[in-house]
């Protein structure tokens, strides 16, 4: 039994109880699954939770929904990061969706996800899903015009995936994505993440037209407040009526009342918003 930290600041972490520890050390980082008695099993890389048994449904249904809500037919999907298979298996929840691609620069996260995590990685080998073990900068250069929705699913801005942060990168984003596309991001925690959250929104806000942040609840990420960001150029996304397809979806949190106030934010929220 161990006792792991996730440090969020200098002062303040989360502290879970692991009964069992798997640990593999990849080419790009360290993956840990551990075996949790409150939180089921947890993926962890570079001592960062990625998602847990227990909350993922939250991060992954409110990643996805959203965005292939408000396309008004989305059939090609690209998912960049996402090793683990949530924000694919939310995304083969819609009907009109023909491909899905995941672009995973790590297969290391791919085969533990299928080996523990069953449940979440469990539509990895769906026919409609193609897996590339790639660079996501790199891999966005051979597709352009090709996408209606993409979804950055990655992991913090540190190391490897600062540059998925970029004004640079989400201009890419925008080049692969056909005209009235939409681009969804994990944009991280307003509260604890601040300078990480204004750096996501402002590069956004320069590349695409469009653009609106949304929150959720996820108790394992740094505060429990969890930002997302949906921009596009053609689809006025955040005035998107709600479709009746979002009843027909088999979710855990993300639903219709959830939908029609996606974008009341708390005042600060707006706030550090309106400045970025
Ligand atoms: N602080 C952790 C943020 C992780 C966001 N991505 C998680 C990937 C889960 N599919």
């Amino acid at each position: 039994m161990i006792w792991f930290t996730e440090y969020w600041t200098e002062n303040v972490g989360l502290t879970v109880k692991a009964t069992e520890v798997k640990k593999i050390k990849s080419k790009y980082q360290e993956i840990l699954i551990l075996e949790t008695p409150e939180f089921g099993k947890m993926l962890v890389i570079d001592g960062l939770i990625q998602t847990t048994e227990r909350d993922e449904y939250i991060y992954h249904e409110m990643l996805v929904h959203p965005g292939l809500l408000a396309h008004p037919n989305p059939e090609r999907v690209l998912i960049i990061g996402g090793g683990d298979g949530g924000s694919v298996r939310e995304a083969l929840k819609h009907p009109s969706v023909k491909e899905v691609h995941l672009c995973e620069i790590d297969e290391e996260v791919i085969i533990a996800a299928e080996k523990y995590l069953p449940t979440i990685s469990e539509k990895l080998r769906d026919p409609k899903v193609k897996i590339f073990i790639e660079d996501g900068n790199a891999f966005l250069e051979e597709k352009k015009n090709y996408y209606d929705v993409i979804f950055l699913d990655s992991s913090d801005p540190v190391g490897a995936s600062e540059v998925l942060f970029s004004k640079e990168f989400y201009e890419k984003v925008k080049a692969s994505l056909k005209k009235d596309g939409i681009m969804v991001a994990q944009t991280e925690s307003p509260i604890l993440q601040e300078e990480y959250f204004k750096k996501a929104i402002s590069q956004i806000k320069k590349v695409f037209r469009n653009v609106g942040v949304y929150l959720a609840f996820v108790p394992t990420y740094p505060s429990g407040m969890w930002s997302f960001t949906i921009a596009s150029d053609y689809i006025d996304v955040v005035n998107t009526k709600r479709p009746e397809k979002v009843k027909e979806l088999k979710t855990k949190y993300f639903c219709d009342s959830i939908y029609d106030c996606l974008f009341s934010l708390p005042k600060f929220v707006q706030d550090i918003i309106n400045k970025s």
